[in-house]
């Protein structure tokens, strides 16, 4: 046989598709599938089929659905199941999961007997997938990450449980009132969750405030905390089925509840509505999830949250390990847990406490024991972004793990001290305690020395933590630090987003991409193919067209969708450099403005992103796109050709609607700064080209897809650095580039804030007398690289080349195998896909 690579994806595209059982029988499992809904429906909806909302049509095929997956579940969970193998512990306090009916679907080999049971009902599948609220209990890229390692994890066959807080209220909703982001409550759960399981008898009383008693226990000196206050923490168990329905993990998310509302009115000794009262405070600890991303809360809540959900989870798992293995001395062969940042890092104090203080372990021996079990993954390097906490606070609500902080800090120094003599700078630096303006506890520093093994997310975040925050910590333990470059699940980013993209890679590949993502190389022999060409420009208007509706109908903006879709999705950060892009959207249309005759290229612009609420700059950046998109889209000169939109509450949802249209993708982040980014790596799978800078994954990004495929511009971190170091002058940059001028001037003077002219004018000089995040520097270079990726458009062969070598070589960045390195390298952990 000729095993050229053109031949082998001709071979491989005539194979039969493998199907997951249940979808091979075809229509007989879309009429069982339509009893089973209609039962759910009639039973458990209590709706007749005439008068069922969309609502009640979901969830009456989420938990058909749901059926299929628990009788799986339940054996892997069975007390007598073979031999328990190790599990991981995800602690998050963020899973960003959205939409979970496709999900299923996809996963059971189900959606077509779903949409032709549907049918067959006159109920149309994809109208029900919009009827299910998009669950956002996370701020962005650490919260979706969370998500789609579940899904990996239980597709690779890593025995899992995510932890984390049920929030009763996920990140706002974001609306939009004069181009202003206002923020409204989020209301996911008011109409009940069909995936969830509620399990009131599995609860733990969860203890903050009090004090700590010495008693004497056998000679012994035994410390007793006497907690002021308890609440109760109730599980919630969401079932996370993998791929082909192999594996079934759990979701387990914790509820406040207060212990005992009774004894709590008797308390208050009769005053029934001040017992109430207190009964809500208590209750307050899963209410919301914190919307700050990248800035820490600092508030009480927050650290009641940390504390309240890592302490469940490490008494839930130590009671299951007890179970199945007798005795904590084990505890590291059959338990891994992972710190999702150092938000869950109270765990690994809260973790010498049982050890010690319920089960008698000595401190060496509980030491050896809980860094044997913990590593931790850190998302950022932002020095506003590293948690620490105030002294005092920690002391009151949590005074015994304040002890064992300390005497964590003793030790640790002590060893620091016999590593380097005399070295008071790196003792300072490495200590848990920082002593500069009001002492407080560095959260980073407790993940590092009580993990095996610390994380960054992106080769070259992992190299800057060795550089920069951890470079004290790393020379004292050199082995401790690994790169795990982020992944995405290719099932929910390409499979289930982009289903028309789908069809023609497998016809192209076979089938067997579902299960191997690095067989998308087997299309770059065809990177030139007219017909390939043909298939995906198909493919892709069709979900442009989508998108263009969805602009319409939010923005009331028309778009043409043959026009370039300038894509950049995110949370509103300054080190994300929205405003370089907005920049270059002015000097596009001043060039526009100055020449309107000439044959510009049509170009849409679209941004999509929610600020935190607190973040005054980043809402005055969504305010000057608005601004910008309205003068600009209502300029009769510019005929259309430029058009822009940021689109409202972005989401998990709408992320899914806009990915598969996109033609370039924004990643232009200051260089050092963004720790990998994962949008990229969808967008980049999706088709798109992106235009970025040398940060994070990009810089992996591009030795996958070659420099001739991606845009790359502006200065490398090092770089960066070196500039800041000798003091970067915005004016002099200014100066050297009469376009920024423009563009600069023009704003500032209140050319597209004619309401308020001088609106812009502190965002402006701000940008001259401290640009912290480079971006003046990178300007003329961003600016450039958007002309080179206009000549490329202009060549449709040589675009749809680039495009399709982008989709070929990104397959690495599948989760699954980033899943399949932590199992190896971190949690020494079998995935079943090894066991066969
Ligand atoms: C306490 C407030 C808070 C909340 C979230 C501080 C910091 C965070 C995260 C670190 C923010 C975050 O989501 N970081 C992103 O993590 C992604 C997954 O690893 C990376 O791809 C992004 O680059 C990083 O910004």
């Amino acid at each position: 046989m000729n095993d050229t690579p053109t031949a082998l994806a001709a071979d491989v595209a005539r194979r039969p598709v493998r199907k997951a059982g249940s979808e091979a029988s075809g229509t007989t499992d879309a009429t069982k599938l339509r009893q089973e809904i209609l039962a759910e429906l009639t039973y458990s909806v209590g709706r007749s089929p005439e008068t069922a909302s969309t609502r009640d049509w979901f969830v009456a095929t989420a938990l058909a659905v749901r059926d299929r997956i628990v009788d799986r579940w339940l054996l892997e969970h069975a007390p007598d199941h073979a031999r328990p193998r190790k599990r991981v512990y995800y602690l998050s306090l963020e899973f960003l999961i959205g939409r979970l009916l496709f999900d299923a679907l996809h996963n059971l080999g189900l959606t077509d007997a779903a949409r032709e049971a549907l049918a067959g009902l006159g109920v149309e599948l994809d109208r029900v997938r919009e009827a299910e609220p998009d669950a956002a209990l996370g701020n962005g890229g650490l919260g979706r990450l969370a998500a789609c390692f579940m899904d990996s994890m239980a597709s690779v066959g890593v025995p899992a449980f995510g932890y984390g807080i049920r929030y009763d209220h996920g990140l706002f909703r974001q609306g939009m009132r004069d181009g202003w982001q206002q923020e409204y409550p989020e209301d996911w759960l008011s109409f009940g969750n069909p995936w969830e399981f509620a399990h009131p008898e599995i609860d733990y009383a969860i203890g903050f405030g009090g004090y700590v008693e010495q008693i004497n226990s056998g000679g012994r000196a035994k410390h007793v905390w006497r907690p002021a206050e308890k609440v109760d923490a109730v599980a919630f168990d969401i079932p996370v089925v993998g791929w082909r329905g192999k594996h079934v993990n759990t979701l387990r998310l914790w509820s406040a509840r207060a212990p005992d509302p009774l004894s709590l009115a008797a308390f208050n000794r009769g005053d029934y509505v001040g017992a109430l009262a207190d009964r809500v405070r208590v209750e307050s600890i899963s209410k919301v999830l914190y919307p700050s991303d990248e800035t820490p809360a600092g508030q009480e809540l927050r650290l009641r949250q940390e504390y309240f959900f890592a302490s469940a989870s490490l008494q839930d798992l130590v009671r299951r390990h007890l179970e199945e293995h007798g005795d904590l001395g084990s505890l590291p062969d059959h338990v891994a847990i992972q710190l999702n940042d150092t938000h869950p890092a109270i765990a690994i104090p809260e973790l010498m406490r049982i050890l010690i203080d319920l089960h008698d372990v000595p401190w060496a021996e509980a030491w050896l024991i809980t860094v044997g079990t913990f590593s931790y993954t850190n998302h950022t390097l932002l020095p506003e972004a590293l948690e620490s906490w105030p002294l005092p606070l920690m002391e009151r609500l949590l005074p015994r793990h304040m002890q064992i902080i300390y005497m964590i800090n003793a030790l640790e120094l002590e060893t620091a001290r016999g590593k380097r003599p005399g070295d008071d700078g790196l003792l300072s630096s490495v200590s848990l305690i920082d002593e500069n303006g009001g002492r407080r506890v560095r959260m980073g520093v407790l993940a590092f020395i009580g993990s095996h093994k610390v994380n960054g997310v992106s080769a070259l975040h992992t190299d800057l933590m060795k550089q920069t925050v951890f470079r004290d910590l790393h020379a004292l333990h050199p082995d401790r630090i690994v790169n795990k470059t982020n992944g995405i699940t290719f099932r929910r980013w390409l499979a289930q987003a982009n289903p028309r993209l789908t069809k023609i890679l497998i016809e192209a590949v076979g089938p067997e991409l579902l299960d191997d993502p690095e067989r998308l190389e087997l299309l770059l022999p065809m990177a030139d193919d007219a017909g390939l060409h043909d298939a995906l420009l198909n493919a892709r208007r069709e979900n442009k067209v989508a998108l263009a509706k969805i602009i319409a109908e939010r923005n009331d903006v028309w778009v043409d969708p043959d026009a370039l879709f300038d894509v950049q999705i995110k949370r509103i950060h300054e080190y994300k450099r929205q405003l370089l892009n907005i920049l270059e959207t002015v000097a596009v249309y001043n060039a526009i403005r100055a020449q309107p005759m000439r044959a510009w290229m049509p170009r849409v612009k679209i941004f999509a992103g929610k600020a935190a609420a607190s973040y005054h700059q980043a809402k005055l950046i969504i305010k000057l796109a608005n601004d910008v998109a309205r003068i600009v889209n209502s300029d009769p000169t510019v005929r259309g050709l430029l058009k822009v939109a940021f689109l409202p509450n972005y989401n998990v949802s709408l992320a899914e609607a806009i990915i598969p249209a996109a033609d370039l993708s924004e990643q232009i982040s200051t260089a050092g700064t963004e720790a990998s980014g994962t949008g990229n790596m969808k967008l980049a799978l999706n088709g798109a080209l992106t235009i970025g800078t040398l940060d994070g994954a990009n810089v992996e990004i591009r030795e996958r897809v070659g420099d001739d495929n991606i845009f790359i511009f502006g200065l490398t971190a090092q770089e960066v650095q070196a500039r800041k170091q000798r003091g970067f002058n915005a004016h002099a940059a200014v100066e050297a580039s009469p376009t920024l001028r423009e563009v600069l001037d023009s704003i500032r003077n209140g050319v597209f804030s004619p309401d308020d002219p001088s609106r812009y004018r502190g965002l402006i000089d701000g940008l001259l007398d401290n640009d912290v995040f480079l971006v003046t520097a990178d300007f003329d270079a961003y600016f450039d690289a958007q002309r080179s990726v206009y000549r490329l458009w202009r060549d449709k062969s040589a675009w749809m080349s680039a495009s399709v070598k982008n989709t070929a070589q990104v397959g690495w960045f599948s989760s699954d195998r980033t899943i399949l390195e932590y199992a190896k390298e971190i949690w020494n952990v079998q995935p079943s896909s090894d066991l066969a």
